[in-house]
């Protein structure tokens, strides 16, 4: 219903009597009050008029589930939407959700987290309100061994969201690190429930540093404010982040995985450095030569020989 009031209010920059938002939704009068106070308390500032009705004068940047919803415009991303103030981590709830049989395309978002976790047990920093903490559900009909694709067309869905949003250019650096300046702005971390030859369910989950100041950042790491200069929304920014993430997901599973690598090809800062990846406990050194089909790095050897690498940290580049 609080979707369906700020559909209301949102649509017209004038008052708008409360006879008329309560007969078109449905609702009482009194209903319709206990609703506003409801959204007056979340932070929505609605100026109430006798006479006149209600008009809505601002938004919180809070990425609650309705708020996320209204206007979103997806297919099936964020139909159901799970949102707290705190998690532990996104991607576990997501995990478990997942277990449970919940449908692809369910999104959970925190606005902080206290666990957030990065690859191999690392912390990801979630300070509260400033940056976007998503998981993604997905249950893609493409083999296990494909999965390192699903990083690679997030990490370009966050490119074009934030060149969508603010024109801002950032770059990829494989397999998961989104950089400004060369300091990390975002980070993915892809699970999965798999068996054999079948993924059960996937989830994508996605960090973002939006309104950090330098003060809640690390040292290597950067926010947009930081950037930019100013706060951004982080509604708005996350909205268009779901909707290239549909666009993304819906071009990889109708078999655009040459479109989603030829994009990623173009935000990359990997591809022909040289590089120093680890991997299992071991290091390997060559030139970036390629990304493969399934979404491995390709690494010419100063030997001539070629390895591919489907996951993890490229520790220097010269
Ligand atoms: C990643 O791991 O970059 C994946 C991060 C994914 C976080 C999201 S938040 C929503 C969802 N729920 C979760 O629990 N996780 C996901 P990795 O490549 O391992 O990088 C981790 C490293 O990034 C850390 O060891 C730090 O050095 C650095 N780091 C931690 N917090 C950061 C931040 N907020 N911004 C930039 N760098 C950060």
């Amino acid at each position: 219903m609080k979707e369906k009031i700020l559909d209301c209010l949102s649509k017209k920059n004038d008052y708008l009597s409360g006879d008329q938002i309560s007969r078109h939704l449905g609702i009482s009068r009194q209903g319709l009050w206990k609703h506003i106070q409801e959204l007056k308390d979340l932070g929505y500032e609605i100026v109430a008029v006798p006479h006149l009705g209600y008009r809505l004068e601002s938004v919180p940047d809070r990425l609650f589930d309705f708020a996320v919803a209204h206007n979103l415009h997806t297919k099936f991303t964020g139909k159901k939407i799970y949102y707290s103030d705190y998690l532990d981590s996104t991607n576990n709830l997501a995990m478990k959700l997942g277990m449970e049989g919940a449908l692809s395309g369910t999104l959970v978002l925190a606005e902080s987290q206290g666990k957030g976790r990065g690859r191999l047990g690392r912390h990801w920093l979630s300070p509260k309100h400033k940056g976007i903490y998503l998981s993604l559900l997905l249950r893609p009909r493409i083999s296990p061994s494909n999965s390192p694709l699903l990083t690679l067309m997030s990490a370009v869905s966050i490119c074009e969201a934030v060149k969508e949003a603010i024109g801002l250019s950032v770059q990829i650096k494989w397999p998961n690190d989104v950089l400004v300046n060369n300091k990390k702005l975002a980070g993915i971390l892809t699970e999965m429930s798999a068996e054999m030859d079948k993924v059960n369910f996937v989830v994508i989950g996605i960090g973002l540093n939006v309104n950090n100041d330098r003060k809640s950042l690390l040292p290597q790491a950067t926010s947009l404010r930081e950037a930019r200069g100013e706060e951004l929304s982080r509604l708005d920014l996350l909205q268009g982040l779901l909707r290239r993430l549909e666009e993304n997901y819906l071009l990889l599973e109708e078999g655009g995985a040459r479109q989603i690598i030829d994009k990623w090809r173009g935000f990359t800062l990997t591809l022909g450095t040289r590089v120093r990846v680890a991997f299992q406990d071991k290091y390997v050194e060559g030139q970036a030569a390629d990304i493969d089909s399934d979404g491995s790095l390709v690494i010419r050897k100063d030997s001539g020989l070629m390895q591919k690498i489907s996951s993890g940290d490229v520790i220097s580049c010269r």
